[in-house]
């Protein structure tokens, strides 16, 4: 019989090793050297148009799962097998895609306009790319091709929110329901099926969800043609253009702890160009790659302002060079191309090339703004939090040093929930990364606020269990101080947030937006409680963490 990690972890590292070693030798090999892959260098640069993706249109009317009388838009959206051309030079790409196109159709929504959206798994049985049945969730005994489609940022009902065990396999379909109820951001949409997730949204399963709101539309930023979103991503392709997803060398178990694709994508094009005019423009930036954090500059040293960030406009724009974004993180950036007409500018992640703006002639004057004050943004007072939880991020390894399993406060998915908030209370998550990696934590439902990041010595914490502050708290630059829903957390720090549990009582999940992590159990239920009985609450308590690790 063979043994699977799991069980591997189980039963002690040292002991099973050398029965493992040349797997693992076939897993530092990796599949990259045995199999031809596409290399960007070798493809012309700017020959595509940046494809901007289309709006979703509703279908019909259905009445408010709230008002009975009130009816709401109702869209019909088909996740499908695909071919798109993600360059002139590249033959067509077979992928999966939300309503015909990657990244799919984006939805245009207002504040408190809920909406409807029945998600039709229409996909092939089989899937695209290797599922590793070891991963929890993934079992062979489940149908390969299941989806659930999650609204990242959405404040939806916990039926709605996509859940990971709720997915439905091929010719099902489910309809979700999305008050909306929640201040102007770029929210976005993917695939968040159990143990697949990271091969769903490879095989493209994303798409933009726009809220917007009054108080957002009359700060005359710029708008219509001059707002573009930005949807990055990384893919490895073979040579022939096919989605190439990395594999660990061992075909029983497939998973790898990483992917960091060699081809950037925006918009589902590589390279491509936009013809802008010498003006302001205003990008929503998302990042939807797998594991990659991009680094934004532009190519001839020019600033922008950021002006929003995960959960919508900051208090104030902030001037940068260059805007660092992990996985799932948004920036609303304005670049101003007013002095440079007849120059081309690229779009950058630090030397990587990913768009060209060819800055042309205007067609229309420049009447937009860039207000001094975009939003008050009041700072959650940490003293208003009723319980601080200390939870750790950690790293099971092989001997080796190869990463195996990430976990959240060193607990499996099915065990018993231990985050229990009260709902309308605020509390503070004490973030510890035990890990080498940095890792972006994103909490459903809720938005909240980062307070700051503080190094502590590891080997002091491994030894005794004690935080030994190794420095200052250092609290977060201007573009990390608004409404976030995703937080980088630091290899070797502690990072904290301030969170108010708003909206609705619940089973949601939280997890690390680094999908082969999510993917492998880095993600764990919590739930919001409608009472005090089921959480300790009115006293500030810090949670123990050191209980027994049990693997399944
Ligand atoms: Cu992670």
């Amino acid at each position: 019989m063979r043994i699977s990690r799991r069980r591997l972890l189980a039963l002690g590292l040292g002991t099973v090793v050398a029965a493992r070693e040349p797997q693992r030798l076939l897993r530092a090999a990796s599949a990259s050297a045995l199999e031809p892959r596409l290399n960007p260098i070798t493809l012309e640069r700017f020959v595509d148009p940046l494809p901007i993706p289309l709006i979703a249109r509703s279908v019909a009317t259905r009445p408010s799962p709230d008002d009975p009388r009130r009816q709401l838009p109702f869209y019909r959206v088909e996740m499908r097998e695909l071919e798109s051309v993600v360059h002139r030079d590249v033959l067509p790409t077979r992928q999966w895609g939300y309503g015909g196109t990657v990244p799919g159709p984006t939805f245009e929504t207002r504040s408190g306009e809920g909406l409807l959206v029945e998600w039709v798994n229409a996909l092939p049985a089989k899937h695209l790319l290797p599922v590793d049945h070891t991963i929890h969730g993934a079992q062979a005994d489940k149908p390969e091709v299941r989806v659930i489609t999650h609204v990242h940022g959405a404040k939806a009902p916990p039926s709605s929110d996509g859940y990971p065990e709720e997915w439905y396999a091929t010719g099902q379909s489910r309809t979700l329901y999305y008050p909306n109820a929640q201040d102007a951001a770029l929210l976005w949409y993917h695939d968040h099926a159990m143990g697949i997730t990271r091969l769903n949204l490879y095989a493209g399963l994303i798409g933009a969800f726009i809220v917007r709101d009054a108080a957002e539309g009359a700060l005359g930023l710029p708008a219509g043609e001059y707002e573009i979103p930005l949807i990055l991503y990384d893919r490895f392709f073979s040579r022939d253009g096919q989605l190439s997803y990395p594999v660990s060398g061992d075909p029983t178990a497939p998973w790898v702890p990483e992917v960091y694709g060699s081809t950037t994508l925006c918009n589902g094009k590589i390279f491509p160009y936009l013809e802008v005019e010498p003006r302001k423009y205003r990008f929503r930036v998302l990042n939807a790659a797998n594991g990659r954090h991009f680094n934004l500059l532009l190519s001839n040293g020019q600033s922008f302002q950021q002006i929003g960030s995960d959960m919508g406009l900051l208090a104030a724009p902030t001037v940068l060079k260059n805007v660092m974004l992990f996985p799932a993180e948004r920036a609303d950036l304005i670049i101003d191309f007013s002095e440079h007409a007849g120059s081309d500018i690229r779009l950058r992640n630090l030397t990587d090339e990913i768009l060209q703006f060819r800055v042309r002639g205007a067609t229309r004057k420049d009447t937009s703004v860039v207000p001094a004050n975009l939003r008050d943004v009041p700072r959650i007072v940490e003293s208003t939090a009723v319980l601080t939880r200390v939870l750790t991020l950690n790293d099971h390894g092989d001997h080796a040093g190869n990463s195996m399993r990430m976990l959240l406060n060193d607990m499996h998915w099915d065990m018993p929930v231990t985050e229990k908030p009260v709902l309308d209370t605020v509390e503070i998550w004490s973030l510890v990364n035990l890990t080498d990696d940095a890792h972006p934590i994103h909490l459903h439902l809720v938005r909240f606020q980062i307070l700051d990041r503080r190094p502590f010595d590891l080997f002091t914490y491994n030894a005794t269990r004690e935080i030994k502050y190794t420095g200052p708290a250092v609290p977060p630059p201007a573009n990390e101080a608004g409404w976030k829903d995703t937080v980088r957390t630091d290899p070797g720090r502690v990072t904290r947030i301030i969170i108010c549990f708003e909206g609705f009582v619940g089973r949601y999940v939280w997890h690390c937006h680094l999908l082969e992590h999510e993917d492998n159990e880095m993600m764990r239920p919590y739930e919001i409680v409608a009472a005090a009985e089921d959480a300790a609450v009115g006293h500030e308590i810090t949670l123990k963490h050191d209980h027994v690790h049990t693997a399944s």
